[in-house]
């Protein structure tokens, strides 16, 4: 649920949430302003409506797996958010502003205005952002501390082994300079592997930890991702009926077309490419 993409106010300060958002983002972001409680000619009862209402989650994103994870679980949740796209491909994830949220330089991130507290807080990797979700909504992410471990097994497993090997795979089939035979059969070999991993599990199971979960979300723009390198669904047919299950999903469905046409802007731009192979690869330590 995108509401309204109001800049940030500017109003919070220190690293739990930016003074103002990434400064490539500002003119991406809509000038309207999110509706205050008690200005203008609100009717009685749609004011009332209006205080209640959350203040919207900021989605410091841009459309890849890692990316989509966070848009389908506020998409599942229900959670109005605004939009703050961070092209990385033109290095916006190295805008000091970000930084002080993600100082990783990487997207995803959320700032929740009603954090712990009924403060602000900030939250970057895409699992801590699940988990945090999860906690805050109660939906997704189960309080039982046997299924939670669950969630967690199969949210970990993708955080340390099915998203970075497939993105590797992905780099060394589609982006590396030379190609590099070793390279590209030793990630696609695991993802192989991982997609076996996965489809044994999902034996006698619709769902990785049993019910639809934060685990699931995590997964599928990275199984997407290794079907694109040529992976073989018939091979894993439960895997495959996983994946059209949750593409059924409207939730999903928004989720991955969230943004989508911000990356389409340089999809044919070779020299932008270029520009961002420069930015992307060979990122090194900065002072
Ligand atoms: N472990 C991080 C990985 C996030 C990540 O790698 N994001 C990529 C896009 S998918 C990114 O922001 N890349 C920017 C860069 O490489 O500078 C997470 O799950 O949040």
């Amino acid at each position: 649920m995108v509401k309204a993409k109001a800049a940030t106010s500017g109003r919070r300060g220190n690293r739990s949430s930016p003074a103002v958002a990434a400064k490539p983002n500002k003119k991406k972001t809509a000038k309207r302003a999110a509706p205050r409680p008690g200005k203008g000619k609100t009717p009685g009862n749609a004011k009332a409506r209006i205080a209640k209402a959350p203040a919207p989650i900021e989605l410091y994103y841009w459309p890849t797996p890692n990316g989509w994870k966070i848009s389908i679980m506020l998409e599942e949740c229900r959670l109005p958010y605004v939009l703050k796209p961070v092209n990385i491909s033109k290095g916006e994830q190295f805008a000091p502003a970000f930084l002080k949220i993600s100082p990783n330089n990487r997207m995803p991130a959320i700032v929740d205005p009603a954090g712990p507290g009924g403060r602000p807080i900030s939250v970057f990797e895409s699992g801590a952002i699940l988990q945090y979700l999860g906690r805050k909504t109660g939906k997704f992410y189960p309080a039982d501390e046997r299924r939670r471990v669950a969630v967690d097994e199969w949210l970990f497993w993708q955080m340390g082994g099915l998203g970075p090997m497939t993105g590797q795979a992905n780099h060394f089939a589609n982006y590396a300079p030379e190609k590099i035979p070793y390279a590209i059969t030793r990630y696609r070999n695991e993802v192989n592997r991982l997609f076996g991993v996965m489809d044994k599990q999902l034996t006698g199971r619709d769902y990785l930890a049993g019910a639809y979960s934060i685990a699931d979300m995590a997964s599928i723009g990275w199984v997407l991702s290794g079907i694109r390198l040529g992976e073989d669904m018939a091979k894993f047919p439960r895997l495959a009926a996983w994946v059209e299950r949750l593409q059924k999903r409207p939730a999903v469905q928004r989720g991955l077309a969230l943004g989508k046409e911000l990356r389409q802007v340089q999809a044919n731009d070779p020299k932008a490419q270029e520009e961002a192979r420069k930015i992307l690869f060979g990122q090194r330590a900065r002072p």
